[in-house]
């Protein structure tokens, strides 16, 4: 028998052997880091630990709010909150899902899917708001016609609106309703900023291609405010440059006004 674990001293020699394994896994390097990690998080310096865009926090306890059929069942317009605009189709629930690793909002096959604005807290001041797809022909006129009103009547009446994301299916970017929203954009001064999606479904050469022609057609007729950066939901691509602006425009990272 080994030398301290006989059945009479067991309880003496078991504490001993956890810290001496716990020592080792703290020491040895060619350990996985994995393994390593929850043991050594606290040895690490403070900055290494803080996560780096507090976006990231506030997504991961993203939860629905409300959905709502015209603005007056929207949530006070109060805080900060950033909209997922888009042609039908394009990605939009999709996307707001892969930024806040959650499945919030319902995606579908089906264009049309989304036909409510829906809220999604972050915090007590700031929302994400997951907005009905405009465009698709198969919708019927009277229930399109109503979504347009209550879209528009949204977009140009809500106080909190701090910017908005569009998705751009980045096979079939700049339709008619996105070049409205490009216009209503620019004329409202509302920042928009730009997600050509399913960039998964074009070779690598041909995205960045097709990102290249879409920023400069952007930037010739609606000026150089306007951000584009492509984006997959799958590959989980263009996640941080996303995340980056919503913290921005969500009043959570310094600007160079604010230093
Ligand atoms: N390959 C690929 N498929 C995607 C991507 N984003 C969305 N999709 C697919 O496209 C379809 C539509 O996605 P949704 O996120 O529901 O689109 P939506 O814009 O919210 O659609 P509506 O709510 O109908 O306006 C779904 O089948 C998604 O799985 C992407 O980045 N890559
Ligand atoms: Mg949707």
């Amino acid at each position: 028998m080994v030398k301290g674990l006989g059945a009479g001293n067991k309880g003496l020699s078991r504490p001993k052997r956890t810290q001496n394994l716990r020592h080792y896994i703290l020491v040895n390097p060619k350990l996985k880091r994995s393994i390593a990690a929850p043991l050594a998080a606290p040895y690490l310096p403070e900055f290494l630990m803080l996560p780096k865009n507090p976006i990231i926090g506030l997504c991961q306890q993203a939860s629905f709010m409300i959905s709502a059929a015209k603005v007056d069942q929207c949530p006070a317009d109060e805080g900060l909150e950033v909209a997922f605009a888009g042609r039908s189709n394009a990605g939009k629930s999709s996307a707001l899902n892969t930024l806040t690793h959650a499945n919030l909002a319902r995606t579908s096959k089906t264009p049309g899917r989304t036909q409510l604005l829906n809220f999604f807290r972050l915090d007590d001041e700031r929302r994400l708001v997951d907005l009905p797809g405009y465009g698709y022909a198969k919708v019927p006129i009277p229930l399109k016609q109503h979504w347009q009103r209550h879209l528009e009547a949204y977009l140009g009446s809500r106080e909190s609106l701090a910017g908005v994301f569009l998705m751009m299916d980045i096979r079939h970017p700049l339709t008619d309703f996105d070049r409205m929203m490009l216009d209503w954009a620019g004329a409202s001064g509302m920042p928009l900023h730009i997600l050509l999606t399913k960039s998964d479904k074009l070779a690598f050469g041909a995205a960045k291609n097709a990102i290249l022609k879409i920023q400069r057609d952007i930037h010739q007729q609606w000026g150089e405010g306007i951000s584009v950066q492509l984006f997959s939901a799958p590959k989980r691509q263009g996640v941080e440059q996303a995340q980056e602006v919503l913290a921005q425009w969500l009043g959570l990272l310094e600007t160079p006004e604010d230093e």
